[in-house]
């Protein structure tokens, strides 16, 4: 009997232990929470924006604002995947993005305003469409917003640019917002990072610490369950 009770005492104690163990593996994945990254309002000029092509031009502009006074406002384009860019490589991990961004059509035939992507230099990049919303001139701003996961590679040259059907379509833009939701998941990590650590030489030790104490903490479960059960049936 004294020894049966001294089985179900350690019971709670080793759910305790388990619940921490948990707690800590879940406070390590958790390590990717959702953060801004970027945002740009163009009130103090026109941040690290670049003309896709060279020829446009970009003017920050009091003309039309979706928020506080200015915004950017691109002429001059000549083909339709002219527009505005922003290099953002150097800011971002492979995982999960929202981006979002306002534009309003200044002069134009009715079309689509693209909120683009562009992973990879010239050559071998991909071109990806975030979000695509067709606009008519009198339409005033617009949001243009999606999610995209960029992967392992992305690190090299990734950029997010607006364009326009019209080759010689004029708009604004205001309020970009880089979001980062989530970097890449723990599993797909220890799998892809295994690879890339045998050739780096580095170890993600925080997230192997963070698998084994999960598998640690699962088999705990599993062995309390068993031990609860054997106990109750006797
Ligand atoms: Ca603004």
């Amino acid at each position: 009997m004294k020894s049966k009770l001294r089985k179900y005492k350690k019971g709670p104690k080793l759910a305790v232990l388990i619940f921490v163990a948990l707690l800590i593996n879940l406070f390590a994945i958790s390590a990717n929470a959702e953060r801004e990254i970027i945002s740009v309002d163009f009130e103090q000029g026109a941040f690290n924006f670049l003309s896709r092509g060279g020829d446009e031009e970009l003017t920050v502009s009091d003309e039309e604002a979706h928020g506080g006074k200015y915004s950017l406002k691109t002429t001059n384009r000549t083909v339709s995947w002219h527009g505005p860019v922003l290099e953002i490589g150097q800011m971002i991990r492979p995982g999960e993005y929202e981006i979002s961004v306002w534009a309003r059509l200044l002069k134009g035939t009715p079309g689509d305003f693209k909120l683009s992507s562009q992973v990879g230099r010239y050559g071998a990049a991909s071109y990806i469409n975030i979000d695509i919303v067709p606009v008519t001139q009198g339409d005033g701003w617009v949001q243009l917003k999606g999610t995209y996961q960029y992967p392992r590679y992305a690190s090299d040259f990734v950029t997010v640019y607006i364009e326009h059907d019209d080759p010689e379509a004029e708009y604004y833009i205001d309020d970009l917002l880089i979001t980062e939701l989530s970097t890449i998941n723990v599993q797909e990590t220890a799998l892809n990072g295994f690879i890339k650590n045998q050739n780096e030489g580095t170890v993600n030790w925080l997230m192997w610490v963070s698998i084994v104490i999960g598998l640690i903490g699962l088999a705990g479960i599993f062995i309390t369950v068993i031990t609860y059960r054997k106990n109750g049936k006797k």
